[in-house]
């Protein structure tokens, strides 16, 4: 009898008393795309190779051992602080008009240190850019697929059938080299998020095609240091049995090296979204300071001050926190084996 897996486990196969088939294979297997897994810098592998599901088999942190930023087009600290608020306009009638344009594409991108992933972007990042309005106003998005796999773009909120942005409905399943225009009302205020809806939905999510969408409440929120984490991974072996990297926007171990630099004292809300797949849950924990929790930030009032959250896969929340203490402190998954997989980093509190 093969080994199980402990996901094949949790999956309940050997519960149900059925073999459990050695790789699941979900979708077509990606030859001559396996990366390169540097372990602790001496040995490599390819991650077709390694073993999923266990802590030791992933990137090993190491200080000063980066990613190639320039060569995947983003930075991670630059998407944390970065908020697309579109073109704006009035209408007649005064009401705001916010018009933006998303394009699919493919690009390889390296996810960890050595690790290179063929993910599907919008606007070349991963995740994609961070959409901003004010409840009530018009969202205008222009969606062009320049990838070569059909996709389209879901918006959690409020809206009409046709602007769901699933296959058969509206302008359905937007075809390679096709564009469209989905257009909503910015509603509810709160904390929500985007994806790709074109089957396989956990492939086309999974490969990198999310971002966050932040709707404010009319009467505004408190002056912050405002920043956004998505917490993602990435399957590298295409096995679709949990994930090789975990991270805060893409790269894994990347504010280990550089830490995220704010204030003492000063307010510091984190709009905070899970879009991992292949996995059932992800969370988020901070060190030496608890914060005032606002799931889905759909409330005014926070429901809890607490430091640590768990979120499942497009749950979302707003935290508001300050430091009490200069220095370092950690913040990571308090699902340890993605901390140990890249979903760890440090505020740099000055
Ligand atoms: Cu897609």
């Amino acid at each position: 009898m093969p080994p199980i897996s402990r996901r094949a486990l949790l999956g309940g196969a050997v519960a149900a008393g059925v073999a459990v088939p050695a790789v699941k294979q979900a979708f077509p297997a990606h030859e001559g795309l396996a990366p390169t897994l540097r372990r602790g810098g001496d040995s490599t592998d390819t991650m077709a190779d390694a073993t999923h599901g266990g802590g030791s088999e992933g990137p090993t942190f190491q200080l000063g051992d980066v990613v190639d930023h320039a060569a995947n087009g983003f930075n991670p600290t630059d998407i944390l602080r970065d908020f697309d608020y579109g073109t704006v306009t009035r209408l007649p009638g005064g009401r705001i008009l916010r018009e933006y344009e998303l394009v699919a594409a493919d690009k390889e991108i390296e996810v960890a240190p050595g690790v290179r992933y063929p993910a599907w972007t919008y606007n070349g990042r991963v995740p994609g850019p961070t959409l901003r309005a004010t409840e009530g106003d018009l969202m205008r998005v222009r969606f062009v697929n320049g990838s070569e796999h059909p996709h389209t773009i879901h918006f959690h909120g409020f809206h009409p059938a046709e602007m769901d942005g699933v296959p058969g409905i509206g302008a359905g399943i937007v075809e390679p080299g096709a564009a469209t225009t989905y257009e909503f009302e910015a509603e509810p205020f709160g904390l929500h998020l985007y994806h790709c809806h074109v089957g396989p939905l956990a492939e086309h999510i999974a490969r990198g095609l999310y971002g966050t969408f932040v709707c404010d409440p009319k009467q505004g929120r408190a002056e912050a240091d405002e920043m956004v984490m998505v917490m993602n991974g990435f399957n590298t072996n295409f096995d679709a049995e949990g994930n090789q990297t975990y991270a805060i926007n893409t790269v894994a171990f990347h504010h280990m090296n550089e830490p995220i630099q704010v204030r003492r004292g000063e307010l510091i809300r984190v709009y905070l979204v899970n879009t991992l797949e292949y996995d059932p849950v992800n969370s988020f924990h901070t060190h030496a300071t608890f914060f005032d929790y606002y799931p889905t930030g759909t409330r005014l009032e926070p429901s809890e001050l607490t430091d640590t959250v768990v979120l499942g896969q497009a749950q979302r929340g707003i935290c508001e926190l300050r430091f009490r203490y200069p220095g370092k402190f950690m913040f990571h998954a308090h699902k340890t084996e993605f901390a140990e997989l890249g979903w760890m980093g440090f505020f740099e509190v000055s």
